[in-house]
């Protein structure tokens, strides 16, 4: 059978309910669709679930009762993480391992595009990874995350209200809140001839070679949307065409593509501007007091990164006592002093000097979240391959 039709065939195995999910995702990937096809022929299959004749009418459906959580073994004596580099304090794993007679092993990735193909394929035998809000959303779709067992988490009570309930986990049934933060512009006071305070900074060719973008399709490409007023989860192909014009126009002043390793960077005075993370500029400017953060005038990102634990996960009580452990006020108030972003915890920010203070209300008519791009995905993926090889 040919690559087209054996796609075919699987794919209307699953809409007719002739394989499970799991098993379509697992094949529909060794036979190279890309995540953003997946994701789209599973969106399209719970849509168009046919409605049984014999059900009665919606209002008399009362709420399906959610089926009692199994009670989940004693602790398993190893732990797998997939983190975002430079994303916890320093102690807290040791601590946990010291507490609990638990041995984690601690990786790191540098966008969520690169932990989930690692997922995907079973890599790494993760029991948690720590996705960004539009991306709980591709791994929900692809059946990729594991419902939590709240009976272990009695501290999700310190998650302050608005982070309890995020828009891509509503009853956070699969996600736990780790850090939030922004996507703007870090640079060198000493370098600039004036605070940056637009994406244009880019395009600026005085600073040719002294710039960076992040190596990040989310963040790289929504900046060029934002600049143009549009939104950064626009799928709209003149919105897209025009974001690509502008990323290859500032491409040809940009030293790289590069996301937390510029911190380096900046701080030896090789990049003077960065798109960066909040938090990651913060620890930068530990290092050198010269480093500032700005957000630009036309807007940026604001997001949530989540922990999840992925299907296959075989430490699933451990997962479960890390989460409960870092939801703890002093483990996440340790965190959050490390990485420089806010924390979702409200019980941990009451601890905190200086914690990071969520955007007032105007702050916020500037912020937009990243959201899922669903059957767009497709297209930006594409659009992210042409910049970088352009
Ligand atoms: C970690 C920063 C991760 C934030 N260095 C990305 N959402």
């Amino acid at each position: 059978m040919s690559q087209e039709k054996a796609a075919l065939a699987l794919v209307d195995a699953v809409v007719s309910g002739r394989k499970s999910r799991r098993d379509f995702v697992r094949e529909a990937l060794g036979l190279g669709l890309s995540v953003g096809t997946i994701g789209m022929v599973l969106q399209a299959c719970s849509a168009e679930e046919p409605k049984k004749p014999d059900a009665p009418p919606p209002e008399a459906q009362k709420p399906p009762e959610p089926a009692p959580e199994p009670d989940l073994g004693p602790i398993e004596g190893t732990l797998a993480i997939y983190n975002w580099s430079d994303y916890i304090a320093e102690d807290t794993v040791a601590k946990f391992e010291e507490e609990f007679k638990c041995k984690v092993t601690y990786d790191t990735f540098e966008s969520n595009e690169e932990m989930i193909a690692k997922v995907q394929v079973g890599g790494g035998g993760y029991d948690l990874v720590c996705p960004s809000g539009y991306a709980v959303t591709v791994m929900k779709n692809l059946d990729l995350a594991t419902r939590l067992n709240k009976k272990y988490l009695p501290n999700l009570s310190n998650l302050a209200p608005m982070f309890a309930k995020t828009n891509f986990d509503p009853d956070g049934s699969v996600t736990v809140p780790w850090q939030w933060g922004i996507t703007g512009l870090a640079y060198r006071k000493d370098k600039v001839a004036a605070p940056p305070d637009s994406w244009a900074v880019f395009h600026d060719a005085a600073l040719k070679g002294k710039l960076t973008q992040m190596d990040d399709m989310r963040d790289a490409i929504g900046a060029w949307l934002k600049f143009r007023g549009k939104s950064l989860n626009s799928v709209v192909a003149e919105d897209l065409a025009q974001a690509k014009a502008d990323a290859l126009q500032a491409k040809a002043n940009l030293k790289a593509y590069i996301s937390a390793p510029v911190k380096a960077q900046l701080i030896a005075g090789d990049v003077f501007v960065a798109q960066l993370w909040n938090g990651d500029t913060m620890q930068a400017k530990v290092e050198n007091a010269e480093i500032e953060f700005a957000i630009p005038k036309e807007g940026a990102a604001i997001w949530c990164d989540s922990m999840l634990i992925p299907k296959g996960a075989k430490n699933i009580r451990a997962a479960h006592e890390f989460l409960n452990f870092v939801l703890r006020p002093e483990v996440g108030a340790a965190i959050s002093d490390f990485t420089g972003y806010g924390s979702p915890n409200a019980a941990a920010t009451a601890k905190m000097a200086n914690p990071v203070a969520y955007p007032s209300d105007e702050q916020m008519k500037s912020l937009e979240y990243q959201q899922d791009l669903a059957e767009g995905t497709a297209a930006w993926d594409t659009l992210w391959t042409e910049i970088k090889s352009g």
